[in-house]
Parts: C-alpha cells; structure tokens; sequence
C-alpha cells in the first residue's frame, strides 16, 4: 500500500528541474490502484506553456488511469494513523492512509470519475465543492444520493469546465472534523497570466484532542493542534523555491476557525477564490490573507527576498502544539499536569442538570475541561535555563544545545512580574528538535530553529542557486534511502 516513502521517492525526484519548464508529477503507488497506468502521472496538461504541477508538501498525490474515455481516480474513506510531530501519532479519518487525503490534479475541461469506497465503520458522502456539476454527483447526502454505506462504494462521473483551487470532503459534518478532506486542482486550459514557477497547495486542519489521547474530540471547540497538510510545526515540510521565481500558494480550510495566514519579507495579491481566478482589477497589495471555513486563497508574488521566511497562522493559539502553554502565575507552585482525564472531567461534557444551568453550561461541548469546569494545578514545567536543560537529560531525542542564547534566558525578578510566565519555556532551545525533524528541505536553517515552530507554521525558503541546487541534490540523494522521520509511515485499516 501507498505510504510516506514511496511519496517521498517520487517527490524528490522533481530534483532540480527547471523551474520554467512544465513538470511531470510522478505519483505514488496507489493502494486500490492497482494498474495505474504510470504514463500518465502528469497532471498538468504538457501542452499548455508553463503551467506547473502543483506540490502539496506532506501529503500525496493521486494517481489516475485514462479508462473509458475519463480520469479515473480512486479515494478510499478510512480510519488513518497519522504523525503530527514526531512523537505525536493520532487517529484521524482521511483517505487512502492520509489526512488531508491526497490531491487531485486534473485540466479544466477533463471527464473525470472517481470511485469512491468507504471503508469507514459509518455511512458517509463525498461532495465536490463547488463544482459546476448536475447534482446527482453533488454528494449531498439523503438529497442528491443514499449515503455511502460500510463497505460500499458510489462513482461519481463528471465534466468539469471551471479552473481553480478547489476541495472535495466527506459531507457528513463531523467526518470533517476527524480530517476528511483533500485539494482538487483545476489547472486552467491556458496558464494564468503571469504564469509561475512553483505552485503548492496547503490545506488548514484543526484538532481538539487531549494529552495522551489519540482521538480528536470532534465536538469540542477549543482546537490545540493546527496542521498544514496534516503536520505541525516544525514537522511541516518547508515551500523551497529559487530566488525570483514567481510562486503561487494556494491555502483551503476546512474547520471551524477562520486562519490570517501572514507571509514574512515578501508582498503578495489574492489572486483567486474557492470560485477561481480573480481579475487583475481586484489584486491589491497584501501580507495576510484571511482564509474563511469552506473558502480557498490563491496568492501570488515574486519571492525576490532572500532567506528562510516564516508562513504561518497570525491567531496566537494557532501557533502552538498541544496548547501546552498555560500561562500566568496560575501555572506555578504546583504538584504538576493532571494528565489523562476521564472523559467526563476532560471533555466538558454535560453531566447533570438543566443544560443552561449556570454551573454546568460554560462547558457544554466547547472546553478541553482545564479551566472550565473547575479549577486545576498546573505545573508550567521548569523556570530556568539550568532546569530546562536538565529536566531533559532524559530525553535522549530533544536537543539539548544548539541554540545561541545565553542562559538565564529569564529575568532575576520574572517570578514577581504579574503574568510571568507567558512564552518562556513554550518556545525556546527547550523545544527544539531539529534532528528529529531533519530531512532535506530543512537543510542549512539556523540551529534550534525547531524550537521556535509550532502549530500552522512553515517555511517559505528562498534561496540562492546555489542553496537551492544543494537541497534539491540533497532530496536526489535521499530518494531510496529510509524515511528521515522515524514514524511517519502511516499504516492504515482496511
Ligand atoms: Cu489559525
């Protein structure tokens, strides 16, 4: 079955095209795939000049086969194992082993078919959103079709004319929550006017899931982990692109929060919609681009800026892992973290009485529990440097150096400074973990870096020739060799 390896192999052997020229996409081994036809991986149409294929960091591609005169893809619905860092394996409903599952790149005018299988313990449906389609192919379930049940399958055939940044997801709501969507890439039958060099494709997830447990709690509202195509910081993948290329990011959210994702060093237009191309006439000047529920952003800019840019979630609680941060001088003098939960304590679920009680509805189906429904001791882990360091001589993985910071990295008097501790020991050498999260892309960052990445948080690295030939042969030399992450295989049911 597909996994991250054989996606690996195949994405690093882009290697050091010509950013110019129009890109084969060579795609995974495809489970339930079985003879793809491997000559007709490229996406994008060859014909069309400069149109470039586009990469989603961190999450596959799926294969076609040209069968009866259509593309046919096939997506299977299922539970997924997935590592959002290292370390942090969680159960998400996705397809084809991934969640996001993966992206779909066809060209506008393609007869498509995608066969559908659930392999979910649950009825579920597909919807194409916002494709211009008859509506027996719109997925809504008990509407426009039966839902799909355990073990069946449904095809869904079609035409499409638009072009743009698009999605399909299960349209049973909370299947969305456990991760179940995945990009559908319209390439126009013309490049877009001014064509670029590099196209990615990012998808905005969130998850509500409690210490040391591997279920997202899709009810609950206070969201602790934010992936971009399903990994958090600094396990995302970082954009590597050739100084002066012209680059277009495109970034699709479905969740239940909206995300200002804000691009350091450079100046970008909105240069389409979940609904497609916008006129030049409304491209204006922009750093930060507001990318609702159920909506997609196209931007695009000239990465003529030098250097590792930071890209990320501007929501403060977005850029943070396990919302491990709980600040305050509430977090100290205390006998530490009251980990694990019982489902009544930690999820905020309802226990007794009238729902809108006062006692009892502040954590009606919203709260993680901490702080909801009762106040708890917190430990906020060590307040200095020389503890930090040494709190972590157990942990053989975590980097204990690296960082180019003089200790005490706290003031003498922080501890009667009112609010202290906010950031201190959330970020910071304590959190680094570069070796974990080593793999080609990465090569060359600042050391400790990784402490500093949390959450919807990536790179845009725009590098020199020179840099950028070094980590394209790096990824040509990883090709074949065992995954640089250890556990990022994400084996799956069914
Ligand atoms: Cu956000």
């Amino acid at each position: 079955m597909k996994n991250r390896r054989d996606f690996l192999k195949n994405t690093f052997g882009l290697g050091a095209g010509l950013a110019a020229a129009p890109r084969l996409f060579s795609a995974p081994k495809q489970g339930g795939g079985e003879g793809m036809d491997m000559e007709h991986m490229g996406h994008a149409r060859q014909s069309s000049d400069r149109i470039v294929s586009v990469e989603t960091p961190d999450a596959p591609q799926l294969p076609w086969r040209m069968t009866d005169g259509a593309k046919e893809f096939h997506l299977i619905a299922e539970p997924v194992t997935q590592e959002l860092m290292p370390g942090k394996i969680v159960n998400l409903w996705g397809y084809n082993g991934s969640a996001p599952g993966p992206t779909i790149q066809v060209n506008q005018g393609d007869r498509v078919r995608i066969i559908v299988d659930n392999h979910l313990p649950e009825p579920t449906s597909m919807h194409w959103h916002g494709f211009e389609i008859p509506v027996d192919m719109d997925g809504a379930p008990g509407s426009s079709q039966d839902p799909i049940p355990p073990g069946g399958r449904f095809v869904y055939e079609f035409t499409l004319h638009q072009a743009g940044t698009f999605f399909y997801h299960s349209h049973m709501a909370m299947q969305e929550m456990m991760g179940m969507i995945g990009a559908f890439i319209m390439h126009p039958k013309k490049a877009y006017d001014p064509p670029v060099d590099k196209d990615f494709a990012i998808i905005l997830q969130e998850f509500a899931i409690l210490p040391n447990n591997p279920i997202p709690n899709s009810m609950n509202m206070e969201f602790n982990w934010l992936t971009f195509n399903g990994k958090a910081g600094p396990a995302t993948t970082p954009l590597i692109v050739r100084l002066n290329d012209r680059v277009r990011l495109r970034f699709i959210n479905l969740g239940m929060d909206h995300h200002p994702i804000h691009l350091h060093g450079h100046t970008f237009v909105v240069t389409g919609t979940e609904g497609g191309r916008q006129p030049k006439t409304t491209w204006g000047p922009k750093n930060t681009v507001l990318v609702g529920v159920a909506e997609a952003a196209d931007v695009e800019f000239v990465a003529n800026n030098p250097g590792d840019w930071m890209i990320h979630c501007h929501l403060p609680h977005h850029m943070m892992n396990q919302m491990s941060s709980v600040v305050g001088p509430m977090t100290r003098g205390s006998n530490g973290m009251p980990a694990g939960l019982g489902m009544e304590e930690g999820m905020g679920i309802l226990r007794e009485g009238h729902a809108t009680s006062e006692d009892k509805d502040p954590s009606l189906g919203r709260g993680m529990g901490v702080g909801s429904t009762r106040d708890q001791t917190l430990g906020n882990g060590p307040l200095s440097a020389q503890q930090a360091k040494h709190s972590m001589d157990d942990m053989p993985d975590m980097q204990h150096e690296g960082m180019q910071m003089a200790a005490p990295e706290v003031a003498k008097d922080a501890n009667s400074v009112p609010g202290f501790p906010q950031d201190a020991f959330m970020e910071g050498p304590a959190m680094a973990m570069d070796k974990m999260v080593e793999k080609p892309e990465n090569y060359g960052l600042r050391p400790g870096w990784s402490g500093f990445m949390q959450g919807m948080m990536n790179f845009l690295r725009v590098l020199p020739p020179e840099m950028y030939d070094k980590v394209m042969a790096l990824r040509e030399q990883q090709k074949g060799k065992p995954e640089p992450m250890p556990g990022m295989e994400r084996p799956h049911h069914g």
